[in-house]
């Protein structure tokens, strides 16, 4: 026998099942679902002949209403995850679900999932919190289930405030975010709760399985894959080295990962609460994982994926709602946050990777700081050499800022309404108390090489009029 001595410790535990004792009956289940009107729920909003099925939510929402509630989904599990034996005194813990303006046919199979594929006595709660949706029976309604609880912004608040406000409330001892448009697979949250049971520090995220967005069809994903990212703070998933993957002799081994996606894990509330939650101050969505990904490594915890814990997730190619100040703009602002505040000197490579943000405001990081010098963190410098190594730093550390002149004129950016990119053009070169005007300036790596990644200059049709622009290179 070649268990770890906590797996056998949990086999002699095995023999008391009184903890069962906490399900409902498949009659009290009936009883609790029949309280809940489930078909008017769903047809209250729903897809009408005639209407684009993509319109509302970039996904098939008219699949999704046809793919009933509490379907079965495969379980994608590697084989030998049956044979792994879980704590059976795991604490119940909270989940957290945000969400605005989600489809109704999805929020409700989250939680149905949930509620299927979960021991009961794992649920302390289920907390909605509704972003400020259109309407407000989305979530008022979903109270009739079983262990759901509902909160409503009054505004939009956007996922990071809102998963605060959910963790506030929060009664049991460690806090489960999960996205709204999920279904949680067998023995999905067992894998996650041992392994912070084991050790507090960890923060677990389980494989997120694809939800196909046309089909609804639940497929399988590659599970030896771990969260990476390139200097423009672009998440990205990354394959395991062959060296990393030469080292991983058992299938259902946690893997260590630079960073997490973000919309799915596991995290001891104590230790959330003094790790310093969330950034209250970013905006809508994007970033945030960076944010906490560097901040529980470099402040002394750690990030894994438990490839025993499967969730399916409905991957869109773009966002349906609305970002108040531009897509692009907020996800800027978050991840400038980020940057400035666990980046140090290493900020200059996310600034050469994305020259807009140098020019963008990102509010007062003062408090981040405080708590970064309090918590006692190690250096980003740190990070890089010992959890994300394969971040290659550039050679070419030597950027400078300054203008790029034609005569007496110099290549200037013009911020438009409701654009991302700004226009550039030629004007006269402006000098302000002796320093170029801040439009005028760009970054430029000691090649003389304008930085801008994957920006180029470029126009937006071939007509004679056509404005200049930092586009993305073709
Ligand atoms: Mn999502």
């Amino acid at each position: 026998l070649s268990l770890p001595l906590c797996k056998i410790r949990s086999l002699l535990i095995f023999q008391d099942l009184t903890y069962l004792t906490s399900y409902p009956s498949d009659a009290d289940w009936d009883d609790l679902w029949d309280q809940f009107d489930e078909r008017r729920y769903l047809n209250a909003r729903k897809w009408r002949v005639g209407e684009d099925p993509y319109k509302l939510y970039a996904f098939n929402q008219r699949e999704s209403e046809r793919t009933p509630s509490n379907r079965a989904v495969p379980d994608t599990r590697h084989s030998r995850c049956t044979l792994l034996v879980y704590y059976t005194d795991l604490p119940p813990t909270s989940i957290i679900i945000t969400f605005h303006n989600e489809a109704r046919s999805t929020l409700l199979r989250t939680i149905r999932s949930v509620l299927n594929r979960t021991p009961m006595h794992l649920i302390q709660e289920i907390i909605l919190v509704d972003d400020f949706s259109n309407d407000p029976d989305d979530c008022k309604q979903l109270i009739k289930l079983p262990k759901v609880k509902c909160l409503r912004n009054n505004e939009r608040q956007g996922l990071v405030r809102s998963r605060i406000r959910g963790a506030d409330v929060a009664q049991g001892t460690t806090l489960t975010f999960l996205d709204s448009h999920c279904e949680v697979n067998r023995d999905w949250l067992q894998p996650l709760l041992h392994r912070i049971k084991e050790d507090y520090t960890r923060v677990v995220c389980p494989v997120i399985d694809i939800i196909n967005l046309d089909t609804f069809t639940y497929i399988e994903s590659a599970s030896e894959l771990r969260g990476g990212f390139d200097w423009s703070l672009h998440f990205q998933w990354e394959q395991l080295s062959p060296e990393q993957k030469a080292r991983r002799l058992d299938p259902t081994e946690p893997i260590r990962t630079p960073i997490i996606a973000g919309g799915l894990f596991v995290i001891d509330k104590a230790w959330f609460d003094y790790l310093g939650k969330y950034d209250m101050d970013m905006d809508i969505w994007g970033g945030e994982n960076f944010e906490i990904s560097f901040r529980v490594w470099m402040c002394g915890g750690s990030l894994e994926i438990v490839p025993c814990s499967r969730v399916g997730h409905v991957f869109r190619k773009k966002h349906p709602y609305v970002f108040p100040d531009g897509n692009a703009n907020t996800y800027i602002k978050n991840t400038k946050r980020t940057a400035e505040v666990w980046m140090d000197e290493y900020k200059q490579y996310y600034y050469a990777a994305r020259p807009f943000a140098l020019e963008r405001p990102f509010g007062n990081i003062e408090s981040r700081l405080d708590l970064r010098k309090n918590l006692r963190c190690q250096s980003f410098k740190w990070y890089l050499e010992n959890i994300y190594p394969e971040l290659s730093v550039p050679k070419d550390s030597s950027i400078q800022k300054g203008n790029i002149r034609q005569r007496q004129k110099c290549l200037e950016s013009q911020r438009q309404n409701n654009r991302d990119a700004p226009n550039l053009k030629l004007s006269p070169c402006v000098k302000f108390k002796g320093k170029e005007a801040k439009s005028q300036v760009r970054p430029i790596s000691s090649d003389w090489q304008l930085v801008t990644s994957d920006l180029c200059l470029s126009q937006l049709h071939l007509l004679p009029w056509a404005p200049v622009v930092l586009g993305v290179c073709k």
